[in-house]
């Protein structure tokens, strides 16, 4: 076995390969971008070398410098991960040359797999069903208008150096055919550089069901059952499972064996998955061969109980497979999900900034999360945005699929992300529709769901704004106390924020912006709590905070656990399972904003000053409260508009001040 290897990757999976390699005693050499200084990738491994800049092109995906940095560590094996060099039969080659074993297939098996229609020759010829089509060099249109009509439409027009979905004409009738041939062709021109296009019939409503193989270097291969991971959108795949609901024994032998027959055909080596497309009927067709370890594997360990990076590290070293066929079987059932970084109602555009909080669940036997962030870290714009992936498991005999679905919608009902936009909200959805559920899949599961996974409304009930008033509320008690405790007058009335005023019955408002509008709560203050007034309905509430963000709130007598945290202005509300998201607007904080940039804060309309909040001189944070102004029977806390140096107040309590009369004196910090 090898005592040091290299991780020629990033994010998740090298944290993933880090974890077995440290198991198994084995030291890791980390590589690295410049954006990637501080990733949890490099904190884990034992060494780390700095590779290039964050262009992909020039760090992860430049193998010479890799090449260079495995040398310079003394690393034996390079673990290529998924994506950037793990497919690049160049890349392996080299490494073979500099004599450091490339833990993957041989360079052979990469190429022969590489271009789709040449892998399709290769497969009909060992035996492998295809899907009926053509995939032959004779490109002439009228020729292949011939084999359409022969297959019989619909038919899909694929670029043979495609994949991914990209370059595919439907075609429904004969007479489409020739336009969507030149289109095709077109694209595929520009996009691969190559117009070779294949004809296929097209499946309506297919599944993608992929099987886990492992071959040796001594020729025996092993399949490791099946994924079904038909749950995609734009040919992402969005959840994977195994085992595939509704596969009977016979079937998953015939596709295992079909997959075997498949790495065999190619020498194949290591771990490798062999993509099938399947009828609602349960025939199934090759597509591709993915020559590398998959995103998601983890499903396929955790019904296993089998540890993947570890097969590929003994193989690689050139030791057998560590079981043979009859010792596999399937326990229970898992489902992995992607957490992704993105705006599922913005065409699940890609979101970046800081994870300023990232509360996963726990992990359990039942729960894993494997990720390659952390709270604090960042998502930027150079790489994948994926978070994390959730996998769950059950190993219930019944009905583990079910089970396993619950705990999914648990898991993913705890896992807080805050600093970016994620698919958390979309993925409870997804994994509680009733297709899903049901195990109806197929590939156009996603849009099909669409009016329930895409829902318009997003009000939030009334709870949410009640709870997000009490936390802020609560959390400005806690200011205060502070503030009474090293004020040289700790028991000024100022600082007793329980509604005690001279001659005043007011009720202050919090206003919170979600989207277009606007909710206003109005505070009361009662005995050991407040009142809440929301739509013209007023609800006594209380509830005390635990840590920075969990609230044990009551609500009209009902206990809530909800969690609410604060960043900037934004409030995140994590309650009944689901996230909210919004501003909480202080009626004046904005009216100060633009005046806070000159240096000072301005009243917003004319008014009595009743509190000063803060010590002069003392450095405050964006958003902390300077002085309460009372105008029009109403309080109004003027919040400072930045971090900075409050330099003096220019007025005392009880002054009255006009509109527009700066109030303070302010600086920001540079
Ligand atoms: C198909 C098909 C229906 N019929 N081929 C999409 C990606 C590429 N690898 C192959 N793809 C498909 N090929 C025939 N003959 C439907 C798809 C397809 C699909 C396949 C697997 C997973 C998701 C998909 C989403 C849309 C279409």
């Amino acid at each position: 076995m090898f005592s040091k290897i290299l991780i020629a990757n990033r994010g998740e999976i090298a944290c993933r390969v880090i974890k077995t390699a440290r198991r198994l005693g084995i030291r890791t050499v980390a590589v690295y971008s410049e954006a990637d200084a501080g990733a949890r990738h490099v904190r884990l491994a034992d060494e780390a070398v700095l590779i290039g800049p964050a262009a992909a092109r020039e760090s992860y995906l430049a193998a010479e410098r890799i090449l260079e940095a495995a040398k310079k560590t003394g690393a034996q094996a390079v673990h290529p991960g998924y994506g950037f060099l793990s497919e690049n039969d160049g890349f392996a080659e080299a490494c073979a040359a500099a004599g450091i074993a490339f833990i993957g297939p041989p360079a052979a098996a990469i190429r022969a797999m590489g271009s789709k229609s040449a892998a399709k020759s290769l497969m009909e010829k060992a035996g492998v069903p295809l899907v009926p089509g053509y995939h032959g060099d004779n490109q002439d249109a009228a020729f292949l208008q011939k084999e359409a009509d022969r297959i019989g439409y619909p038919v899909l027009i694929k670029a043979s150096a495609g994949g991914g979905g990209k370059g595919m004409r439907i075609v429904e009738q004969a007479a489409d055919f020739a336009a969507a041939l030149a289109s095709c062709k077109r694209e595929a021109a520009s996009s691969f550089g190559d117009d070779k296009v294949l004809i296929e019939k097209y499946l309506v409503r297919p599944r993608h069901i992929e099987i886990q193989v492992f071959g040796d270097s001594r020729g025996d291969c092993v399949y490791l059952f099946e994924r079904d991971c038909s749950v995609q959108r734009r040919h992402q795949k969005v959840l994977e499972e195994a085992p595939a609901p509704g596969m009977p024994p016979e079937r998953r032998a015939a596709m295992g064996k079909a997959a075997v027959d498949a790495a065999k055909a190619v020498g194949y080596v290591g771990a490798g998955t062999v993509e099938f497309i399947a009828e609602q009927d349960g025939r199934f067709y090759f597509m591709e061969m993915n020559t590398r370890l998959q995103v998601e594997h983890p499903v396929t360990e955790m019904i296993t109980g089998l540890d993947l990076v570890e097969w590929q590290l003994r193989v690689a070293a050139g030791e057998p497979l560590p079981l043979a066929q009859e010792q596999l079987a399937i326990r229970g059932h898992a489902i992995e999900a992607r957490i992704y970084a993105e705006d599922p109602s913005k065409g699940f555009l890609p979101s970046t900034g800081k994870l300023i909080h990232l509360a996963p669940p726990p992990e359990s036997l039942n729960v894993r999360i494997d990720t390659g962030v952390e709270e604090g870290d960042e998502i930027t714009p150079h790489y994948d945005p994926m978070i994390a992936k959730l996998i769950v498991w059950d190993g219930s005999h019944e009905n583990a699929r079910e089970r396993a679905c619950a705990r999914l919608l648990q898991a993913l009902a705890q896992y807080r992300v805050v600093g970016v936009n994620s698919n958390v909200d979309f993925l409870s959805r997804l994994v509680a529709c009733p297709a899903f559920a049901n195990a109806d899949l197929d590939t156009s599961l996603i849009e099909r769901e669409k009016r329930f996974l895409f829902p318009e409304d997003t009000r939030a009930p009334s709870d949410v704004f009640l709870v997000a008033a009490l936390a802020e509320l609560l959390r400005e008690g806690e200011t205060a106390s502070t503030a009474a405790a090293s004020d040289t007058d700790p028991h000024s009335p100022w600082h007793l924020r329980d509604g005690w005023r001279l001659n005043s019955s007011f009720r202050r408002q919090l206003v919170f912006r979600f989207g277009e509008t606007e909710k206003t709560v109005s505070v009361g203050y009662a005995q050991g709590g407040f009142e809440l007034g929301l739509d013209g309905i007023v609800t006594l509430a209380r509830g005390e905070r635990i840590g920075n963000s969990m609230l044990r709130a009551e609500l009209g007598g009902t206990r809530l656990p909800a969690t609410v945290i604060a960043a900037g202005e934004k409030r995140h509300v994590f309650l009944h399972g689901r996230a909210w998201q919004f501003a909480c607007v202080d009626p004046l904080y904005h009216a100060g904003e633009g005046a806070g940039e000159a240096g000072g804060l301005a009243a917003p309309m004319p008014g009595k000053v009743i509190a000063l909040l803060a010590q002069v001189g003392a450095e405050v944070e964006k958003g902390a409260p300077l002085l309460i102004l009372e105008a029009m029977k109403m309080e109004h806390t003027i919040a400072s508009p930045a971090k900075g140096r409050l330099k003096a107040f220019r007025f005392n309590v009880g002054d009255s001040v006009s509109e527009g009369a700066e109030l303070v004196d302010f600086e920001p910090e540079a």
